[in-house]
């Protein structure tokens, strides 16, 4: 039975230089870099790569620069990169996608540009076919992805495989298909757009996320501190076997969640958390990036606990990130206990000592608010007569 090996990664956002740092800039292109060398150390036949190659439609020339020097590392070893445009690579204007420069350098394939468009690779394994089509979102987008689904009809009699930027039903709420919408028949279907690894199976074949390189996002780097790229092997309309690929290359990210109860308690927890910011930095030679979420902080003790977090660990992180939320220990308790869901009335009350009144504020609130000016003043004056009965 004929067999192919790809490499599947997706969402490299080469370019991206997040938090403004140069470090996290490399970090996208070491990334890149390490992909192409398990490409080349596993032999695969083919690079899939599922969109949002580059970070924006104007990548800076350091970006181009790292892009060509890996890409002709596989040009070299002759295996091929074929790549689907993600909403990130596509400009809004007539301008030329980056992804042009390096496909007229005869580094890479683009697929599905400006059509739904399939084509028959050759590899050192025999015929790859791949079909795709360009990131399409707004109005109108699902029922024109579902008319170029058709068009681009059921793989074929030797591997095959669907490659797509765009959101499934199963991974977000602002989904454009469903798994059962895909159509059947290829050996594997390559997706990207989501920045953390998901798996379905459609029949025989695996249907992959394999995330972005690197979290670059808080929330992703929180849902999935790993990286990884998919390696798959594929025969006529089945996936024999696919194994995620971890990444060493990833810049540690930790995110930490912490209710502050009093100092000593904080300072335990401060200890331990270096530590681990220590390990994971020796772990990968690369200064982690640390987030620290802090609830409850006392009001007049938020400074020296800053300067307390910035002191012990930001010389150990790359950046370090602090959110805190304080409360106030001099107001009533049911004050401090509404950091999350905030009951107006119940503290108002509680603050004034009357009902009447609490009702009064809340709605001279809302009428204070309301536009233009004079007609604010007038709902106010109106609201003060009612409750007092005097002329304002
Ligand atoms: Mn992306």
């Amino acid at each position: 039975m004929d067999s192919i090996q790809i490499l599947h990664t997706s969402d490299t956002h080469l370019g991206h230089r997040q938090y403004g740092l140069s470090e996290r800039e490399m970090d996208v292109y070491d990334a890149f870099g390490e992909i192409v060398d398990i490409a080349i150390r596993e032999h695969v036949d083919a690079v899939i790569h599922s969109g949002d190659f580059f970070d924006s439609v104007s990548p800076p020339p350091q970006a181009y620069y790292h892009a060509i020097n890996h890409l002709r590392r596989l040009r070299e070893k002759d295996i091929p990169l074929v790549v689907v445009p993600g909403d990130h690579d596509i400009p809004k204007r007539r301008v030329l996608p980056p992804l042009l420069v390096l496909e007229r350098l005869g580094l890479l394939h683009i697929l599905g540009l400006r059509e739904p468009e399939k084509r028959d690779l050759r590899t050192s394994r025999g015929k790859l076919r791949v079909s795709g089509f360009r990131n399409i979102k707004g109005p109108g987008a699902r029922q024109q992805l579902l008319q170029a689904l058709v068009r681009l009809g059921q793989g074929s009699d030797y591997p095959s495989v669907l490659i797509l930027h765009q959101s499934l039903r199963n991974v977000s709420p602002d989904y454009e298909l469903e798994l059962g919408e895909l159509p059947k028949g290829y050996s594997y279907y390559a997706l990207g757009h989501i920045h953390v690894y998901r798996k379905y199976v459609l029949g025989e074949s695996a249907v992959i996320y394999p995330g972005s390189p690197e979290a670059l996002r808080r929330d992703e780097a929180e849902e999935q501190p790993y990286r990884y790229v998919v390696i798959a092997e594929i025969a006529r309309k089945r996936t024999v076997s696919s194994e995620r690929v971890k990444l060493n290359s990833t810049r540690p990210q930790l995110v930490y969640r912490h209710l502050y109860r009093e100092a000593n308690e904080f300072k335990t927890f401060l200890a331990s958390i270096r530590e681990e910011i220590l390990k994971a930095g020796l772990r990968s030679k690369k200064k982690p990036i640390v987030h620290i979420i802090i609830e409850n902080i006392p009001k007049r003790e938020k400074t020296t606990i800053y300067d307390t977090i910035e002191k012990l660990l930001r010389p150990h992180t790359l950046t370090l990130r602090i959110q805190a939320t304080t409360i106030d220990t001099s107001l009533p308790r049911t004050v401090q206990e509404s950091t999350s869901s905030i009951d107006h009335y119940k503290i108002l009350k509680e603050m004034l000592g009357n009902e009447d009144l609490a009702k009064l504020a809340l709605e001279l609130i809302d009428a204070l608010s309301m536009e233009p000016k004079q007609v604010a003043l007038d709902q106010a004056e109106k609201l003060l007569q009612k409750y007092f009965n005097i002329e304002v």
